[in-house]
């Protein structure tokens, strides 16, 4: 990150008053979740999402992905938010409106205490039933059998909240999301390799509305060459700094 583009940023910023945060799994690393295409780390580094994020692969063997997936929401659930997560919030003080959508699952914006967060992927701490769609209740007594439970209208199997490979995103977050980007002066792009679609789809579309661009990722990413800002970085340092930046730039 280097000084000149950090003021950059945080002048864009200040002077913005809808800004778009757009948040991926880099987001949530120094909180200890792991991202999905790290060469080490990464959760598809380690297991195969044909097997593990796809509604085949559920069908397959329902007690495996159900306990990856209970495994994975117990390790989040003892996470907790970052510095960056906070610097979000606290931009909230400086810009009049301020927008997450977030691929992440985990929850952690909301529990930093942002006030609109759109989660496009879903979200690990909620289930519905894998067959007629209704909403269900995890129950958090322990359970002996290895299956996931079940849904209590129809009785086929719970799944996971989540949005897995092949599936629609939840339509009315979508639109939402998409029409707050198409009218943003700023998309501050955190922690996305820039791979997946239709997400990877909000920096062109808010570059097509005349929108700044600004990335924060350690390393370059499929998003950097739509990006008019690239603060190279981790989202647990850099975002703190943008932040002060921009109060600083609006006198506060
Ligand atoms: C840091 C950091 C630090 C590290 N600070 N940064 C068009 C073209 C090609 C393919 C498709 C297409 N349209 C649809 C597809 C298929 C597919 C797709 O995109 N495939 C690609 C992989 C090629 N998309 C879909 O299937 C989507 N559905 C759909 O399009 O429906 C319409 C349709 C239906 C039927 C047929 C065709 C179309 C659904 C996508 C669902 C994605 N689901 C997952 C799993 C969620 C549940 C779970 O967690 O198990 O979502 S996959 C996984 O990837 C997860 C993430 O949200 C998503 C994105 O990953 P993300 O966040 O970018 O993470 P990484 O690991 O890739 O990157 C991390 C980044 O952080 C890196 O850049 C690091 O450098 C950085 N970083 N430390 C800041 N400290
Ligand atoms: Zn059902």
């Amino acid at each position: 990150m280097t000084p000149e583009g950090l003021e950059r940023a945080a002048s864009a910023i200040a002077g913005a008053r809808l800004l778009v945060v757009s948040t991926g799994a880099g987001m949530s690393r120094e909180s200890g979740i792991p991202t999905f295409r790290d060469a080490q780390d990464g959760l598809w580094a380690r297991f195969d999402p044909a097997e593990l994020a796809t509604e085949r692969g559920f069908r397959a063997d329902p007690a495996r992905v159900w306990a990856w997936y209970e495994y994975r929401r117990l390790r989040m659930a003892a996470c907790a938010p970052h510095a960056g997560h906070g610097a979000l919030v606290e931009l909230e003080w400086n810009v009049p409106q301020v927008a997450v959508i977030t691929q992440n699952i985990d929850g952690l914006h909301q529990r930093a205490g942002s006030t609109e967060v759109l989660e496009i992927h879903g979200s690990i701490h909620r289930v519905r039933c894998l067959d007629c769609g209704a909403p269900g209740e995890r129950p958090d007594v322990g359970r002996d059998d290895d299956d996931p439970p079940r849904c209590a209208r129809c009785g086929s199997y719970l799944r996971p909240g989540v949005v897995w490979f092949g599936e629609m995103l939840p339509e009315d977050v979508v639109r939402r999301a998409w029409a707050l980007v198409e009218r943003c002066e700023v998309l501050l792009v955190v922690g996305t390799s820039g791979l997946v679609w239709p997400a990877a789809e909000l920096p062109h579309l808010a570059r097509r509305n005349d929108a700044r661009v600004i990335e924060v990722n350690p390393e370059p990413s499929e998003v950097t060459p739509v990006a008019d800002i690239f603060l190279q970085g981790r989202a647990g340092e850099v975002l703190p700094t943008l932040v002060r930046a921009v109060a600083r730039q609006r006198g506060s």
